[in-house]
């Protein structure tokens, strides 16, 4: 009876190296007994799995907003939308992780094309998703029958399991960033997949959803949402909201009272209007506003991150690497990566993280310098 018949994938390789064992015959014999028993022992990994600080394979990276409009207008001509690809979406390809299409270990970043009149036709899936918009309008997210209208500057949530599909009613194109959590349910197995309708809806078109007429009163919950959900039951963060916040921050400075993060750099975070929590459960949104000749303080933590460059312009230095930064940039910050930002002209920006999973976990870290 032969148990194991395919070759064993494991491999384990004696070393010379201290805190090893003598790389004796017997040595050698009791790691083939290992081999065909699927079996590998702390001691000769024990640096790989277990190193003394973070050692992300994903690496810090930039992509040019001009060069992704560029090919994503040229794969507006060539690719149609439509069942089966479902989004005319072009992903970030993190350079440290192999070829998948994947900006972090456990976030994607995509440009997504949608043209006049085009439709992406209804689905839903368990991976959290959200859209945020750095130029053009016209395009409506119907998320569980409720049109939303994206226009620059907004957030857009389509939380794990909610319908959606998206239609451009503009006459020009829009092009817009998808962020989701689709490397991480990848690899914890945990993603499930629904083909909605065809035809998303396009005689409804207004100018503030549901949802938005229900929770974007500050300070205010509706009593006919009583139960409370994971992920925040508004859909849309509006970008008037956000720069008055960021407008008033700076205000307060001016005046010399406290209310910024640091000097010159106020910063909020999207949260969920019921619970105050992160908008979803695997990712946190937050905005920057960097005043010109500003920089932030340094600071590194557990986690990765996706920024992208709203408005202006500066400087950005991540790990080794310094970048000149302008509209529309999108760049990685790797777990425990250093990271600082400074102001060329004042500087906005938006980003999207994974902390909510780390401090759920009791494995988030930050060291600011
Ligand atoms: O718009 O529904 O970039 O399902 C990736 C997967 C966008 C979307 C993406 C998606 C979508
Ligand atoms: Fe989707």
């Amino acid at each position: 009876m032969t148990v194991n018949s395919v070759p064993s994938p494991v491999r384990i390789v004696a070393s010379d190296s201290i805190n090893q064992p003598p790389r004796t015959a017997e040595l050698e014999e009791l790691y083939r007994g290992f081999e065909r028993e699927l079996l590998i022992p702390l001691w000769t990994e024990i640096g790989d799995l277990m190193p003394l600080v973070p050692t992300p394979k994903a690496m810090p990276h930039l992509w040019r907003w001009n060069q992704l409009l560029q090919l994503a207008a040229r794969a507006g001509d060539l690719v149609p939308v439509g069942r089966g690809g479902e989004r005319r979406a072009i992903a970030l390809a993190n350079p440290g992780l192999g070829g998948l299409p994947y900006a972090t270990p456990t976030l994607w970043a995509a440009i997504q094309y949608l043209r006049p009149g085009e439709v992406a036709p209804e689905h839903r899936h368990s991976q959290n998703a959200f859209r945020f918009v750095i130029e053009g309008e016209g395009v409506w997210t119907v998320v569980d029958g409720d049109p939303v209208e994206m226009r620059r500057g907004d957030l857009l949530l389509t939380p794990g399991w909610h319908w959606h599909g998206h239609h451009n009613q503009a006459v020009r194109p829009m092009a817009w960033l998808d962020g989701l959590d689709i490397p991480l349910a990848r690899s914890i197995d945990a993603t499930f997949f629904e083909f909605g309708s065809d035809v998303v809806s396009n005689n409804d078109t207004p100018r503030f959803s549901r949802a938005e007429r229900l929770w974007a009163h500050p300070g205010l919950r509706p009593l006919s949402e009583e139960r409370s959900t994971p992920s925040s039951p508004l859909s849309a963060y509006r970008w008037e909201h956000t720069d008055s916040a960021l407008a008033a921050q700076l205000e307060l400075e001016d005046e010399g009272l406290s209310g910024v993060v640091g000097p010159g750099h106020a910063a909020v975070r999207f949260t969920h209007p019921g619970t105050g929590e992160d908008v979803m459960p695997s990712l946190r949104a937050e905005f920057h506003r960097i005043r010109s000749s500003a920089k932030t303080r340094k600071r590194r933590e557990v986690g990765s991150s996706v920024w992208q460059v709203f408005e202006g312009e500066g400087t950005v230095t991540v790990g080794e690497h310094e970048w000149a930064i302008a509209r529309g940039d999108l760049f990685v910050v790797p777990s425990w990566q250093p990271m600082q930002l400074r102001g060329g002209s004042q500087l906005d920006m938006f980003m999207f993280s994974d902390a909510p999973l780390f401090e759920r976990l009791g494995y988030d870290r930050i060291e600011i310098e």
